[in-house]
This record gives C-alpha cells, sequence and structure tokens, in this order.
C-alpha cells in the first residue's frame, strides 16, 4: 500500500531541466567543447560538484583545473542558472502535476521532494508550490548524492513513512536506482530509452488517476 509519493524537482515537477542543461552547455562552450543533450543525460540528478566533474570528463579537460578554479566555474553555471530561474513562472509547472498532487491530497497520501539541487527551495517558491509538501530534502540537507538512496530514505524518515510504503518519480537514472535501492517503487518519467528498471514509466502526469499508485 502506497502512503507517500516523493518526487524529484528538476524534470518532474517543473522544466528546470532545460535551463540546467542551457547553463552548463554554455560553461562547456565557453571552456572550448561542445556538450549536447545526450550527454546531458549523465548529469540528471548529479550533484553541481560532480556534475562539473562529469562535464570537464566529456571535454577531456578532467586535471586542468585546481579545486578553487572548479569552484569558481560551477559558481558561474549556477549564477547563469539563477539568472533563468528566477523569470520562471507558474505555468513552468509541467502539465497534470497540480492535478496530480491534489489527487494525491485527497486520497491521504503524503508528498515530498527529494532533489540533489540545491536551488530547491527557490524554484518551488517561484512556482508557488512550497506549501504543499509534508517534507522537503534538497541538496542543503544531503551528503551522499544519487544514486545514494540518502535524499529519498531521508524524505520517507521525515514524513514517517516506511520505505517499502513510498513511490518515486524520477526523469534520472541516477534517481531511479537511488529509489530501487532505498527499497521504494520507481516511476520513470520520460523516456524509455534513457531510463532502466524503473516498476513503471510514464511521460507526464496529464490525467494521470490514483490506479498509477497500484502494483501488483
Ligand atoms: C544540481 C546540479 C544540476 C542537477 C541538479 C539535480 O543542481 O547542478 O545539474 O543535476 O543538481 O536535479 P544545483 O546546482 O541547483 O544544486
Ligand atoms: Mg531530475
Amino acid at each position: 500500500m502506497i502512503r507517500a509519493c516523493i518526487f524529484d524537482l528538476d524534470g518532474v515537477i517543473v522544466d528546470t531541466a532545460k535551463y540546467h542543461y542551457k547553463a552548463w552547455k554554455r560553461l562547456a562552450n565557453e571552456l572550448g567543447f561542445e556538450f549536447t543533450e545526450e550527454d546531458n543525460e549523465r548529469l540528471k540528478g548529479v550533484s553541481r560538484m560532480t556534475s562539473l566533474e562529469i562535464l570537464l570528463e566529456i571535454g577531456n579537460k578532467k586535471g586542468e583545473y585546481t579545486e578553487d578554479e572548479k569552484l569558481k566555474l560551477a559558481t558561474k553555471k549556477n549564477e547563469w542558472y539563477r539568472e533563468y530561474i528566477t523569470k520562471m513562472e507558474k505555468d513552468e509547472i509541467l502539465p497534470g502535476v497540480e492535478g496530480f498532487l491534489e489527487l494525491l491530497r485527497q486520497n491521504g497520501v503524503k508528498i515530498a521532494i527529494g532533489s540533489a539541487s540545491k536551488n530547491a527551495k527557490t524554484i518551488l517558491e517561484r512556482i508557488g508550490l512550497i506549501d504543499k509538501f509534508d517534507a522537503i530534502v534538497d541538496g542543503t540537507k544531503i551528503t551522499k548524492a544519487k544514486p545514494d538512496p540518502q535524499v529519498f530514505t531521508k524524505a520517507a524518515d521525515e514524513m514517517n513513512e516506511k520505505y517499502e510504503d513510498c513511490v518515486v518519480f524520477e526523469d534520472s537514472q541516477a534517481g531511479i536506482d537511488a529509489a530501487l535501492a532505498a527499497g521504494m517503487k520507481a516511476i520513470a518519467v520520460g523516456k524509455p530509452e534513457n531510463l532502466k528498471n524503473a516498476h513503471k514509466i510514464i511521460s507526464g502526469f496529464k490525467n494521470k488517476d490514483f490506479e498509477l499508485l497500484m502494483f501488483d
């Protein structure tokens, strides 16, 4: 019996994945290499500094920067990213999300955010969803990034729910792996070719009913 749903933020609740991509691509281009959408799949769900490491590996620039320089590069990316998100409007909430959250509420299912992003609260405030969740676990509260299950187990703990009674909604492979490692159900949001091993896969929340939370 599912008692709680834990949502990733970027690419699940709101289409900020495109802004992360835009900002990382801008950084890659400035460093002199290309960064494709396919490359970007490897960064999804991953923390800021690990994302930078993967990006530098893609550009064959690993080992070229000191820790201090890397911190500056990540900060620059974050400043660009924040420029994009501070202009975001409520209409950037992905289709069907608000209705689905409401449906869960009406059926007594708890809801949480489990995101690697340190900008999660800024975004939730911006789109007017900050008060909707029973727990918000973001990049400021965790020490281990997805695919480690910490972000999701912490969310379940904050809601006082058992891991096996939780379902995670994720658009990244690292996030699906994290949910499975926590012993939770995983529902992938996106394209099957990018997302393996989830219990279910959906393209979005439009017209989704309570049956989505039924598993054999
Ligand atoms: C970090 C990374 C992003 C993305 C998010 C998780 O966000 O920088 O590329 O992987 O985690 O969705 P942030 O920089 O906002 O902490
Ligand atoms: Mg995501």
